[in-house]
């Protein structure tokens, strides 16, 4: 097993998935997705634990303990097995379908008799789910959409399973000799929020032996194409990567090439061409002579095109290459720039590991201070109250200041659907800082929702608006909403928008941080990290605000905490 806490993960979760649809018990149904959470986040090797070791993890018991070393030992799970087998494939194709419950896919298979996608698309569209108890005109166009999400997903991969997998293979064909360079390029290397398929490439004398061992990795499950100067494999995960080697001495200009975008590509091949050279994989030429000027180095491919290096989370055409020839390329933002967390949860609300812990990992990545924001009371199931909050804050103020990191009070306040948020203003003002979130009713109109979202924005206790569309990739689009109007709002109010880097929201977008820079909207980047490893989730927010092209005076958490205190005061002198 690759990574035996994502397969155990995966696994749990479909079984409560299972229980739910057979119409099992909902709390054992629930016990299992927690499992299934708490393994994931799971900083050990769960595959080495026995029954006894497995119990120390939260929210995992001994029969689900057991189903763990079962799966570990033989691959499979006997009731996950059963309960497969009870359940009809086109059902299962059902659930897949992001905004389709596995109740409501029950009744679909059992009322309509619809079991397949394609199935259930054309009964929307002759009407025949009208009438079904619980299935409203509104629940018709949520379907719709999630058919369509589906089917855009099609295939692509969360960047954070695209980095990781790139690292495995990375360092496997590093370690073989004659290997000279070895790197991924393509959408990863641009830090794209999701990924078609994996670029990587060696330079080396002899291709064979690095197309070999793609073929022979241990996370390879079929061989797609296999060739000299390329082969391509599918991984057991469902990745396809495409392996190229080329000759040191054109390095540069592959690495070049096949991070793209193509958008960019096209913008520097016409460069060239104006300058009477020709730019491909292989270097940078003469166009009639065909002598080779450059290619050894990205840079030196950039530097004969009369351009500075690009950094790659902007070559997608999208004023790059203008910028660059103006000498106005922006200095975007690093993961070196970043002084602080300032959205994080621990195990008082729905995160795994204690304050100590979270503190002290937060500590070791060398922050200057780090925000604790646990969720507020009315997300009534992580039953928040005064009482709890404020012993936090004791604990929180006994920590502060060891191996030199301060630590700010903070909470995840959820935006009501009139803008309102969780406890009185004067309950509100003995926090550090607040960022607030909307957790429910995705479904407001527009207007309303836009109301909703500016009123936040003026609460003077509200300093970052949280994942502020809420969608996750893939799964579930982002709330209607005025952006615009929102994004002037945090400029007036002096309220930061979130760049959430958990890998599955990556929430603001690119696109969206575009948007709101040209507000003069502040950002703050932040990891919402519910377990010690989502602290290094962080890479994933960095690059997605390079992609907007923030620099790190836009980022309110690369400021030092003095600064970083005054923005949080919202009215500076005021
Ligand atoms: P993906 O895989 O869909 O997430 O996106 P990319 O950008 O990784 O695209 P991919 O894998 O098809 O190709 C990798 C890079 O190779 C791409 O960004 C630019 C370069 N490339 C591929 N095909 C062409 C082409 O036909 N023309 C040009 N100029 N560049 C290409
Ligand atoms: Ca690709
Ligand atoms: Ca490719
Ligand atoms: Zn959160």
């Amino acid at each position: 097993m690759a990574r035996p806490n994502e397969d155990v993960e995966a696994l749990l979760q479909e079984y409560a998935d299972l229980i739910a649809i057979t119409g099992g018990d909902a709390f054992k149904a629930r016990a299992y997705e927690k499992a299934a959470r708490a393994i994931g986040g799971h900083p050990g090797d769960v595959s080495r634990l026995d029954v006894a070791g497995l119990k120390e993890i939260p929210n995992v018991g001994t029969s689900i303990a057991e189903k763990v070393v079962e799966y570990v030992r033989t691959g499979r799970v006997e009731a996950v097995e059963e309960s497969r087998a009870r359940i009809p494939a086109g059902v299962r194709q059902l659930i897949a379908i992001p905004t389709l419950g596995p109740k409501k896919a029950l009744t679909l298979y059992e009322d309509l008799h619809i079991s397949s996608v394609d199935e259930l698309a054309d009964a929307i569209r002759a009407e025949r789910l009208r009438g079904l108890k619980g299935f409203g005109e509104k629940t018709e166009q949520n379907i719709l959409h999630g058919i369509d999400l589906m089917r855009q997903a099609g295939g692509r991969i969360l960047l954070s399973t695209a980095a990781e997998a790139a690292e495995e293979i990375v360092a496997g064909l590093s370690r073989i000799p004659g290997c000279e360079q070895c790197a991924h390029a393509g959408s990863l290397r641009r830090m794209r929020d999701s990924i078609g398929d994996l670029d990587i490439l060696v330079a080396a004398d002899r291709p064979a032996p690095f197309m070999e061992a793609l073929t022979e990795l241990p996370s390879t499950a079929e061989v797609i194409a296999h060739g000299q100067k390329k082969t391509s494999v599918r991984t057991v995960k469902g990745v396809q990567v495409d392996l190229r080697v080329v000759r040191r001495d054109s390095w540069g200009a592959a690495l070049q090439y096949f991070t793209g975008s193509k958008a960019h590509n096209i913008r520097t091949r016409t460069i060239a061409v104006r300058q009477g050279l020709k730019l491909s994989e292989y270097g940078l030429f003469g166009a009639r002579g065909g002598r080779r000027v450059a290619s050894r180095s990205e840079e030196e491919v950039y530097a004969r095109l009369g351009l500075p290096w690009i950094p790659p989370a902007l070559r997608e055409d999208r004023g790059e290459i203008e910028a660059a020839q103006r000498g106005e390329l922006p200095e975007v933002v690093t993961e070196a720039d970043i002084r602080g967390d300032l959205h994080t949860h621990t195990d008082l609300t729905d995160g795994l590991a204690p304050l100590e812990e979270m503190v002290a990992a937060a500590a070791r990545r060398g922050y200057a201070y780090y925000a604790v924001t646990d969720h507020a009371p009315n997300l009534y199931m992580q039953r928040m109250t005064d009482e709890k909050i404020l012993a936090q804050r004791e604990q929180l103020r006994a920590l502060d200041g060891e191996r030199r990191m301060r630590l700010l009070h903070g909470t995840e306040l959820n935006i009501g659907p009139d803008g309102e948020v969780d406890w009185p203003d004067a309950f509100l003002a003995g926090f550090d800082l607040c960022v607030a979130s909307v957790h429910s009713h995705f479904g407001l109109d527009r207007r309303a929702m836009t109301r909703r979202l500016v009123r936040a924005c003026e609460n003077p206790h509200v300093n970052i608006i949280g994942h502020p569309t809420t969608r996750l990739i893939g799964r579930r689009p982002g709330i209607d909403v005025d952006l615009d109007e929102v994004f002037a709002a945090c400029a007036r109010t002096g309220t930061a928008l979130e760049v959430n880097a958990q890998p599955d929201r990556l929430d603001l977008g690119d696109e969206d941080i575009l948007r709101a820079r040209s507000h003069g909207a502040k950002f703050a980047i932040n990891t919402d990290a519910h377990s010690i490893p989502h602290l290094a989730y962080l890479r994933y927010g960095v690059g997605t605000a390079q992609r907007g092209w923030l620099t790190p005076e836009d980022v309110v958490n690369t400021w030092p905490l003095r600064r970083l205190r005054g923005f949080l005061r919202k009215h500076p002198g005021g």
